[in-house]
């Protein structure tokens, strides 16, 4: 059984890591501390003390338990930050050299997609676009002006691990790598109206000439 989509672009294995990283300690301390609870109430009632029954936790010595959760909670939150900086500062702090160059633009209820024209450069006149279809070649770095015309939107590509909200008035850009040709979805994450379930649009991941000759076919519309 897969629980996520199948990973498509180059850091959904690292998104996916953290994700079962954490989900791994956080289930194992759940168990112990459920374990801890459980445990005395179910087996040691009827002989317990009255102070046992009541602990008012004056003192280190009985407040050493919680120190012990305290400690380890820490420690597991500071190892995730450990492993996680360097894969967050990859996918949202840095961006890669440049190969592809879209605008990705949510609005009521469509995904726009630009392209550079003939010219190669994206903000000039003989840009072109699609609706609800974003072309991209496959294992090249591709920077998205995220936009959205109207109210804030969310572009997310499951099988990238991607997502980023979009705002009106503001220009974010991000980069992803797609590994494997194919086509999937980019929906909205972001409730943005009635039409919001029928923002879906594709993705479709062609080899490097099969997008050069798409790209043509877009030049001469
Ligand atoms: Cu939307």
């Amino acid at each position: 059984m897969r629980i996520f989509p199948e990973n498509a672009s180059s850091y959904g294995a690292d998104v996916d890591f953290i994700f079962w990283l954490i989900t791994g300690v956080i289930t194992v301390a759940s168990i112990i501390v459920i374990f801890l609870i459980l445990y005395p109430i179910l087996t040691k009632n009827k002989s317990r003390t009255k102070e046992q029954r009541y602990q008012q936790g004056k003192g280190f010595q009985k407040l050493k338990l919680i120190y012990l959760g305290i400690a380890i909670l820490a420690i597991a939150d500071f190892y995730f930050l450990f492993e996680e900086g360097p894969i967050w500062r990859n996918i949202e702090e840095t961006l890669p050299e440049k190969e592809v160059h879209v605008i990705v633009m949510g609005r009521q209820w469509l995904w726009e997609f630009t392209y550079p024209g003939p010219d190669g450069k994206l903000y000039t006149a003989d840009d072109v676009k699609t609706i609800n279809k974003l072309y991209l070649p496959v294992n090249k770095n591709i920077h998205m002006d995220l936009q959205a015309y109207d109210v804030i939107h969310s572009v997310f590509i499951p099988h990238a691990r991607f997502k980023q909200d979009v705002l009106p008035g503001r220009n974010i850009t991000k980069w992803v790598k797609m590994t494997k040709t194919g086509t999937y979805p980019l929906t909205c994450a972001e409730i943005c109206g009635i039409g919001h379930a029928n923002m879906k649009a594709e993705i479709v991941v062609l080899l490097n000439e099969d997008y050069k000759k798409q790209m043509a076919k877009l030049y001469k519309k």
